[in-house]
């Protein structure tokens, strides 16, 4: 190799094999979710493991880069007129028998260094203070959430679905089950996944310390729908997050209009009552999202629609359509009796 082309090969190879694992350290502005943004300890703890693994296997990466192009640059050339150099061959290697034992010995140091790192990280995870922890519990079904807040009496239990809300700045203590197959509740901004196994209980920890709605994922292939599995958390200041627990626990109003009067029949006459609770009302499936507070809610199906009365009504005309394999089968309804469920479905706030 000419040594000229030595500085070109460190820049066309070393330079982007240690960038590129560096970028991947970095978070990316407007995400709408990210473990790079830790928005609380518990996703701080992880983040910073996560950099120190990065930037310590960049920079072995980038060293044996270089260490190669400098063998390569070094090593004698040879052509077809050079004489074999068999000399070499029965000489004691002593000079790259100690280089390797060095390079493995320093490959063993970092090894047990970043075990260390991952053991502390993993305590510092477990230390989170539970003191006045909100609980909460979180189901998960093909395709969708309950979440279901149990702090206090239980008259003060209430059910909601695919949008969590906690307090700024207080401990989230949250048991995790599952309804039907093995799904993985995951809130990069804020914690690590966990999966929700059958018939198992689980506990996941964390704490949000800055406002925001973060975004979670279903982290555990569970079938058709599994990448359109999405749940939003919502945290907000106590007073917020006050008001909003106690228009969780009021039963739905009694709809005005009689729009909204016919849409509420309809809903109790037609199937959606198997499946849908609406509290206050004779609709008490269990099978499906409660839909009680539906208005206050952000997202529909998971985080797969925006909750726009045209998305809700695309959405009960046909789920299949959005959410191809998921368990609310379409009904068939005319124009009218649509726009009444919507209507209706408009007025739980
Ligand atoms: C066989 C049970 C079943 C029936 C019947 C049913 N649904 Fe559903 N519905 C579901 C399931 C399951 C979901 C969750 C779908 C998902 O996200 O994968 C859902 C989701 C919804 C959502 C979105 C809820 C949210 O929080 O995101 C609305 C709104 C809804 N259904 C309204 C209706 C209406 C109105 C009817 C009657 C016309 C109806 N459903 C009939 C099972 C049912
Ligand atoms: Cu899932």
């Amino acid at each position: 190799m000419k040594p000229r082309t030595l500085p070109a090969l460190v820049l066309a190879l070393v330079l982007p094999a240690v960038a590129l694992p560096l970028l991947a350290a970095t978070p990316v502005p407007g995400a709408p979710h990210s473990v790079l943004d830790a928005m609380g300890p518990q996703a701080a703890h992880i983040v910073t493991l996560w950099r120190v693994f990065v930037v310590t296997c960049a920079l072995v990466f980038g060293a044996i880069l270089v260490v190669l192009l400098l063998v390569l640059w070094r090593t004698p050339r040879a052509d077809e007129r050079t004489a074999p150099d068999l000399l070499r061959a029965q000489s004691p290697e002593r000079r790259p028998r100690r280089t390797v034992a060095a390079a493995v010995a320093a490959s063993t140091v970092l090894l047990v260094l970043l075990v260390v790192v991952s053991v502390f990280t993993d305590r510092a995870l477990a230390a989170l203070s539970l003191r006045d922890a909100v609980n909460l519990e979180v189901t998960a079904h093909q395709f969708w959430w309950t979440v279901r807040y149990v702090s206090g009496p239980v008259s003060d239990t209430f059910e909601t679905a695919n949008e969590i809300h906690v307090p700024v700045g207080r401990p989230v203590v949250v048991k995790l089950n599952s309804d039907d197959v093995i799904h993985s509740l995951w809130l990069p901004n804020l914690a690590g996944k966990r999966d929700l196994i059958p018939g198992r209980t689980a506990l996941l920890q964390f704490r949000a310390d800055k406002p925001g709605v973060y975004r979670g994922q279903c982290a555990e292939f569970c079938g058709f729908e599994h990448a359109l599995m999405g749940l939003l958390v919502v945290a907000d200041p106590p007073d917020r997050y006050q008001a909003w627990l106690q228009a969780q626990r009021r039963p739905a109003a009694e709809p005005a209009g009689a729009q909204a009067l016919r849409g509420k029949e309809l809903f109790q006459s037609k199937s959606c009552a198997m499946c849908h609770a609406v509290q206050g009302t004779l609709a008490q499936g269990g099978h499906a999202p409660d839909l009680t507070h539906l208005g206050s809610r952000q997202t529909l199906a998971a985080g797969t629609l925006a909750n726009t009365p045209q998305q809700l009504a695309a959405w009960i005309a046909d789920p299949q359509k959005f959410k191809p394999g998921t368990n609310m089968p379409a009904t068939p309804l005319s124009p009218q009796d649509l726009q009444a469920l919507v209507a209706y479905l408009g007025t739980l706030q």
